[in-house]
């Protein structure tokens, strides 16, 4: 059985807990039994991750590499918070993997802020979902069974 792994950025700990209007009101454990569920519906065992620190999710995209490369894990879904809008490092590490990766924000970050309209993301993600809520991780794992 193949592995999705789920990996969130900074600040996503605090869903749950603040900006409700913006990100809903479930918590990242709610969003965990989620990806489970969704997991369990396409066959895939889950690795769902969350750091606040930039060089961690580089560590963890390389080894996710790794191991898609290997064959274990089918892909990796990633919402990489506001590193999204500054990283070259995860940029490369993206690139340097060659992951199956689908870029996912709660919010439609196009109808925010002009600092999040940029992603260093995008260029290097095979997918890009955006404002579907928390119910966008799901419809991320189903859409990693057919790509
Ligand atoms: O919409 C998304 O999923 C984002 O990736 C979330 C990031 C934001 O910087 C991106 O522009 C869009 C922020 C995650 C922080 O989430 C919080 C949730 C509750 C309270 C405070 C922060």
């Amino acid at each position: 059985m193949k592995t999705a792994v789920v990996l969130n950025g900074p600040n996503l700990n605090l869903l749950g807990t603040r900006e409700p209007a913006v990100y809903g009101s479930h918590t990242l454990a709610d969003v965990q039994k989620l990806c489970a569920d969704a997991c369990a519906a396409q066959g895939f065992n889950l690795d769902f991750r969350q750091t606040n620190h930039e060089g961690v999710l580089v560590d963890w995209l390389q080894e996710a590499g790794r191991a898609q490369a290997e064959g274990t894990v089918v892909g990796v879904v990633l919402n990489a918070g506001a590193y999204t809008h500054t990283s070259v490092a995860l940029h490369d590490a993206i690139k340097g993997t060659g992951l199956t990766l689908i870029e996912l924000h709660i919010s439609n970050v196009h109808a925010r802020e002009p600092f999040r309209h940029h992603s260093y993301i995008s260029p290097a993600a095979r997918a890009v979902m955006a404002g579907f809520g928390v119910q966008g991780y799901p419809l991320a794992i189903a859409a990693l069974a057919s790509l």
